[in-house]
């Protein structure tokens, strides 16, 4: 498909990131617009639909589908019901931007990845923003680049301020640690193979009963290449992502200083010197989330499908699987299994 008119967006799932979704399209995207709006809550579509002109509500995902106004999905709805729209979407060759996690379980995953190799195109894309953030681009093409030499191992920090009170163990890797996942795949060019879970005794006392927190997860990719991720959910003092690529030749690192560096009276005669640490994933990734679905939205409208695959969200979840199952081992490694790469993903 190739249009010039605006193209016509469902959102699907109007929660926290559907709802930031909604208000992204509607202030900060051109050559789009939220043509429908789905999910369980009537009178929260009602009220979303009457502020934006020419939309409409829904509470079944099949309705926005059959309506003609709608060219393109966004999908932000509970991770439970991805599968079933993505499947629904490829029928109909509309194409989707699916928030991450792709699927519960990979294997769900793989049906998708399955589907559309059937199809012989590419209609999805998944929701992994860190591939748009001018950081972590400008790092991928120095390494591309060889400015370093040959990447050998990266060190990832991942911290939250607090997690939500519903956030579990397995959460940690499933809805975090996964862009960790992403983007290591990504930098590296090269597919994880194996996963440790460690974590120190005690945890903090900040986290919730029952979740291990924080916990370093080590990967191995299939060029021998090791990484690290120090997780830590309920760090307490903000929000903080950092990357670093120990090469050959140097190293690199992004993460430190966004914002404004400052000294600052602290009271007592002491200063404080130092910058100020974003609350939460939605400042620290604002930028990036506009650039993915800008990018999207262009590429659907020259009738293209570009960023991270089907493939790519079925690998990540792959090794999220594993990942789980490292933490109940408790420090012993587990392989990744991945099916084979079908063509339509080369
Ligand atoms: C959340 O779902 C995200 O995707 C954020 O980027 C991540 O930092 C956070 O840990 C997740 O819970």
């Amino acid at each position: 498909m190739k249009q010039s008119a605006p193209l016509g967006v469902a959102v699907i799932g109007t929660g926290r990131m559907g709802g930031d979704h909604v208000q992204r399209i509607t202030r900060a995207i051109s050559g789009a617009r939220v043509a429908a709006v789905v999910d369980i809550d009537k009178a929260r579509v009602e009220e979303l639909a009457a502020g934006i002109d020419g939309c409409s509500a829904y509470t079944e995902p099949e309705a926005a589908l059959a309506d003609p106004a709608v060219d393109a999905l966004l999908v932000a709805s509970s991770v439970q019901a991805h599968e079933a729209v993505l499947l629904a979407a490829l029928e109909r060759g509309l194409p989707v931007l699916c928030e991450k996690p792709l699927t519960p379980e990979s294997s769900a995953a793989l049906r998708i990845v399955e589907a559309e190799a059937r199809l012989g195109r590419r209609l999805i894309q998944v929701g992994f923003m860190r591939r748009y953030d001018r950081d972590y681009q400008s790092l991928k093409r120095q390494l591309d680049e060889g400015r370093y030499g040959r990447p050998l191992m990266l060190h990832h920090q991942h911290r939250n301020p607090s997690s939500p009170s519903f956030f579990t163990s397995p959460m940690t890797i499933q809805d975090s640690v996964v862009h960790e996942i992403d983007v290591t795949r990504w930098l590296l060019g090269e597919e994880i193979t194996g996963i440790r879970v460690l974590r120190p005794t005690p945890s903090t006392g900040r986290a919730p009963e029952g979740l291990t927190d924080p916990q370093l997860v080590l990967f191995e990719t299939a060029g021998g290449r090791l990484v690290d991720t120090e997780i830590f959910v309920n760090c307490g003092f903000g929000y903080q992502v950092r990357c670093e690529a120990v090469c050959e030749n140097g190293t690199a690192r992004i993460g430190d200083d966004r914002g404004v560096v400052a000294n600052l009276p602290a009271g007592g005669g002491a200063g404080r010197h130092g910058v100020d640490v974003l609350p939460g994933f939605e400042e620290r990734f604002e930028e990036a989330y506009d650039r993915e679905v800008q990018a999207w939205v262009d590429a659907v409208r020259r009738g293209e499908t570009v960023g991270p695959s089907a493939w790519d969200g079925y690998a990540a979840q792959a090794v999220c699987e594993a990942g789980v199952r490292a933490q109940e081992l408790g420090g012993e490694r587990v392989a990744v299994q991945l099916a084979e790469r079908p063509g339509l993903y080369s």
